[in-house]
């Protein structure tokens, strides 16, 4: 097969005293950790968009991107686009990938033309998945970039975009199926609103409940049993996306009766656009037991969009391995880089250099989660701090057994109240000691 990145040999595990560029230095694929081989907690994933349809245009200028199938078109420039793909994730060790149907295949002039193109990249594809291994982690359907989705897809106020993007979807999760997918994902898109002034808002959060419920009905038609994941954002493209935060997606869930049949995929940059931590989001998943999968990425602090960066932040990573491995893993979810190159940074080699780094961050994020585990201290803490409900009145309230009248009695008699500390700045140390040591 025709070689992309021939400059790029396969990248190998040279341990943290490397200092070589194209070198693993914490991410060891079968070393175990807390009992399993690092891939199979970590399942990193190659998103399909930004690793190789992304050209690196913004608001002020085209794309910069240097890439091998530059100058190809059509068919040909998605079938070399695949090729590469697979090769670069042969050479990274990438077992997985994610992709929207847009980027697989081009639009076409009609749905007949779409679908089309769709099986004839399938096909190609599935041929690469074999001959590499590689496996699909999630698809999903792009119907957003279109000025058709203008006003949004199940949320726009025409029906015929609905009926589209219902064709679209249904489209999206028989090819998800066909290529094994083991998840199949919601990112909200324009499904939200920029004024209410022209906007039915409760409508619109039926029809979208309506939407997934035919979704789920299709896949079960079809036999796709992958978990469907819904993945939240707070704000654009619109001003205001209904799939908000992990709070507010578990209610929609939980009104519309969908909650058995959708987890989530939290994204690090849309957890602090939401004004939340990455762990925070994570969290509130893993005690509802809604987490599903990971978009591993990294914001700018100093601005307020999304910029789907490569993760560097290894205390972020740390903090989210740690919800990860209390989840007791995330598969058949896994950690899909959804992230991009800056635009100065348009060589083949800084993509490379970008996919180590972030799994080389990840990596040593479970490592020290792991050592966190294993000494306990974190949990124990937490676990003495609520020990009033272990006995006593706590007990009682936990066992409920107690109401208003019975508590006000019990607090005449105990008014005189002793707190603790939070020694919030000692577990800030001890995780940054689990940090240094590893
Ligand atoms: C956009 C989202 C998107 C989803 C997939 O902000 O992150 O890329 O992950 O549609
Ligand atoms: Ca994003
Ligand atoms: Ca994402």
């Amino acid at each position: 097969m025709k070689e992309y990145f021939s400059d790029i040999k396969k990248i190998a595990f040279e341990g943290k005293d490397s200092t070589n560029d194209l070198a693993f230095k914490y991410y060891n694929s079968e070393q175990l950790v807390a009992g399993k081989p690092m891939k199979e907690h970590l399942r990193f994933a190659m998103s399909y968009w930004h690793t190789l349809t992304g050209e690196g245009v913004d608001m002020f200028g085209s794309g910069t991107m240097l890439r091998p199938w530059d100058g190809q078109e059509g068919m040909s420039l998605y079938k070399s686009r695949a090729e590469a793909g697979f090769e670069l994730m042969s050479k990274l060790g990438v077992e997985f990938f994610c992709f929207h149907d847009l980027d697989i295949a081009p639009e076409g002039h009609t749905l007949k033309e779409k679908y089309d193109n769709l099986d004839e990249m399938v096909d190609h594809i599935e041929h690469l998945m074999k001959e590499t291994g590689i496996k699909c982690l999630w698809g999903t359907s792009n119907a957003f970039s279109h000025p058709r989705f203008v006003h949004g897809a199940a949320t726009s106020p025409n029906a015929d975009v609905f009926a589209f993007a219902a064709a679209q979807v249904k489209k999206a999760l028989e090819i998800t199926h066909r290529l094994g997918g083991e998840n199949y994902v919601f990112w909200g898109g324009r499904e939200g609103y920029d004024t209410l002034l022209n906007t039915d808002t409760g409508l619109e959060a039926d029809n979208y409940a309506r939407f997934l419920k035919m979704a789920v009905n299709h896949a079960k038609k079809i036999g796709f049993t992958g978990q469907f994941l819904i993945e939240p954002k707070p704000k654009e493209p619109t001003t205001h996306q209904y799939d908000f935060d992990s709070m507010t997606v578990l209610a929609f869930l939980r009104k519309y009766h969908l909650d058995n049949n959708f987890k989530l995929n939290i994204e690090a940059n849309h957890a602090t656009l939401a004004g939340h931590s990455f762990q925070h989001e994570l969290n509130v998943c893993r005690i509802n037991g809604a987490l599903g999968s990971i978009d591993a990425n990294q914001g700018d602090p100093l601005v307020g969009w999304d910029t789907d960066q490569f993760p560097t932040n290894i205390y972020e990573a740390t903090l989210a391995m740690y919800e990860v491995l209390k989840n007791n893993g995330l598969a058949p979810g896994g950690l899909n880089f959804d992230a991009k190159v800056r635009r100065g940074s348009f060589e083949v080699k800084d993509l490379f250099i970008s996919y180590i780094i972030g799994m080389d961050t990840f990596a040593r994020g479970l490592l020290v989660a792991d050592k966190l585990m294993q000494d306990g201290v974190l949990e124990d803490f937490v676990t003495k701090r609520y020990q009033s409900y272990h006995s006593g009145i706590g007990k009682k309230i936990i066992n409920n057994e107690v109401d208003f009248e019975d508590l006000a009695c019990y607090a005449l008699k105990h008014d005189q109240i002793i707190n603790q500390s939070g020694r919030q700045e000692l577990l800030e140390e001890i995780i940054n000691r689990a940090i240094y040591s590893v």
